[in-house]
């Protein structure tokens, strides 16, 4: 039964190949989440590119989002050293990194590889921050994230 292992074992090399994913013996072995998260180029950042942090904004506030050395892909498209855009709003922290970022009025996901996003917000004080992600929504390793910003929502 040669052919069968030796066809296998080529696929699991053309897979570990073509997806980019760090395949550590020690991590495959301590690993219980089956979710890995991908290695993003060195060069990689995302930016808020506006508003500016400490801006005095409208309650319908565009932020338009920023990336550079990682490629901007829609979900539909499962390329290695792609991604998509999510914008936390007012996170105290980053959501757990063993599983998809969630998806809900404080986790925004921009899957169709969009570049900006008009929210609504409430008067006071927010933040901002985005949070790159791959095309099964998880975080990189370690996450791309951008700086996070503060702005001030007017009445
Ligand atoms: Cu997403």
């Amino acid at each position: 039964m040669r052919p069968i292992p030796a066809f296998a074992s080529a696929s699991v090399c053309a897979f570990v190949l073509s997806g980019g994913f760090a395949l550590a013996a020690q991590d495959v072995a301590k690993s219980t989440v089956p979710m890995m998260r991908e290695h993003a180029p060195a060069q990689a950042k995302v930016f808020i590119v506006s508003p500016k942090d400490g801006a005095t904004v409208a309650q319908d506030v565009v932020v338009k989002f920023g990336v550079e050395g990682i490629a901007l892909a829609p979900t539909s498209a499962s390329t290695p050293d792609s991604g998509h855009h999510h914008l936390l709003i007012d996170a105290k922290e980053l959501p757990p990194l063993d599983a998809p970022i969630p998806n809900d009025a404080t986790h925004k996901h921009y899957g169709k590889a969009q570049t900006d996003d008009t929210i609504h917000l409430e008067s006071g004080t927010h933040t901002l921050q985005l949070d790159f992600g791959d095309a099964r929504h998880m975080q990189f390793d370690p996450p791309l994230v951008s700086e996070k910003i503060t702005i001030h929502v007017m009445p």
